[in-house]
Order: structure tokens, then C-alpha cells, then sequence
């Protein structure tokens, strides 16, 4: 198991290092992706994604939160969701970020049900370093990000100093959620 020090993730989303193993000309951006599941053993999917997240090519797995229960938020009459926050650094464009994640989605059987509806495995870029950026197929920061408790407090967790990229600090936020999600224990993932 890799053990990742909590300093690492509680960098401002700006943050942009050197990576070692990568030519010296390559900057690696700090991202948040939030991890949703409600079918199908949903922790072993979120665990699935996480290892997936640092296998992905130019991508590595940075840290996670611990693993969240929440109401759905959408049709009531689905499963409650687990819920996760992770850290990556990658080189890649946000768009071929978006087109790696769908494909983990694809291939752990992601099906579209219904609007809002039940899903084995979600995987949104909710943030890519300080940047914002739009288009057709993603937006980021992720549009619902700031009002969604299922996000917000696990990326508090990992990331309790972080700017968004309009300035505000993300910790402002988490009075309006209190008590909306559990907390439901650490998560081991073997990498
Ligand atoms: N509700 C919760 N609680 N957690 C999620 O991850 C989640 N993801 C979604 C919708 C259907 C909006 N509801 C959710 O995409």
C-alpha cells in the first residue's frame, strides 16, 4: 500500500510541480475528481476507480478522503451513495482527462438509467488547478461542485486550504452542509 502524506493534497489547487519521472519541460496540474457509486458493492467500485485513477496514463494518484454515505441527490427511490474525493496530478489536457475517466466509467459497466438515477460508478473533474475552462462536454469547476455536500466535505478533508479558482476559500462553504453527510471510515486502497 502506498501511504501518501496528507501535506500533498492540502496544496492550493494551483498547485503545479515537476514531476520526476517526466521530461523537466512537463508541468503536473493538481485535480480534484469526486467519486460517486450506489450499485453494485459501490465501495468496491470507488476502490476499483481509485486504482484505475493511478494507473491511468499520465495521471497519478496523489491521495483520497475517507468514504462518505449520503442521501441521493436526485430520485429518492434509489440506493444511498458512498462518496469519495481524490487528488491527481496529470499532464493531460482537460478534455483527454474527461475522455480517460468516461472510459473507467465504460468499463466498469457505467449505464445511463435515468436522469439523476442510480450509476455503479461516477467520476467527475471537479477541478484542474486553478483553472477554469468550458466547453461543450465539460466545465470546470464542475458547475454543481459548491453546493453539493458529497463534495465539498470530502475535498475539505484533503484539501482544507483550497482556493477556488474564484477566489473563495472552499472552507467558507462547509457551515451550509453540516450534518448532510457521514463520514463513514478511512479507505484502504492498495495501489
Ligand atoms: N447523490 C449523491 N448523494 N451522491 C452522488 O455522488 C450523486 N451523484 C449524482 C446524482 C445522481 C446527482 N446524485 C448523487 O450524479
Amino acid at each position: 500500500m502506498v501511504m501518501v502524506s496528507a501535506d500533498v493534497a492540502a496544496h492550493h489547487a494551483s498547485a503545479t510541480t515537476a514531476a520526476p519521472d517526466q521530461p523537466k519541460s512537463k508541468t503536473m496540474t493538481v485535480c480534484y475528481i469526486g467519486l460517486g457509486a450506489n450499485l453494485n458493492n459501490p465501495a468496491e467500485q470507488i476502490v476499483t476507480a481509485l486504482q484505475a485513477l493511478d494507473k491511468m496514463p499520465h495521471c497519478r494518484l496523489l491521495s483520497w478522503s475517507s468514504l462518505y454515505g449520503s442521501k441521493p441527490l436526485g430520485p429518492q427511490d434509489q440506493p444511498d451513495y458512498l462518496n469519495v474525493v481524490a487528488a491527481i496530478d496529470t499532464d493531460l489536457a482537460p478534455e483527454a482527462l474527461l475522455d480517460s475517466v468516461k472510459q473507467q466509467e465504460d468499463s466498469q459497466g457505467r449505464v445511463k438509467l435515468r436522469h439523476w438515477g442510480e450509476r455503479t460508478i461516477d467520476l467527475d473533474i471537479l477541478l484542474y488547478g486553478d483553472e477554469t475552462y468550458s466547453s461543450d462536454r465539460l466545465t470546470i469547476p464542475h458547475k454543481e461542485m459548491c453546493n453539493r455536500s458529497f463534495v465539498v466535505l470530502p475535498l475539505l478533508e484533503i484539501a482544507p486550504q483550497l482556493i477556488l479558482p474564484d477566489g473563495r476559500k472552499l472552507a467558507a462553504l462547509e457551515p451550509e452542509f453540516s450534518g448532510e453527510i457521514q463520514r463513514i471510515s478511512a479507505l484502504t486502497v492498495d495501489l
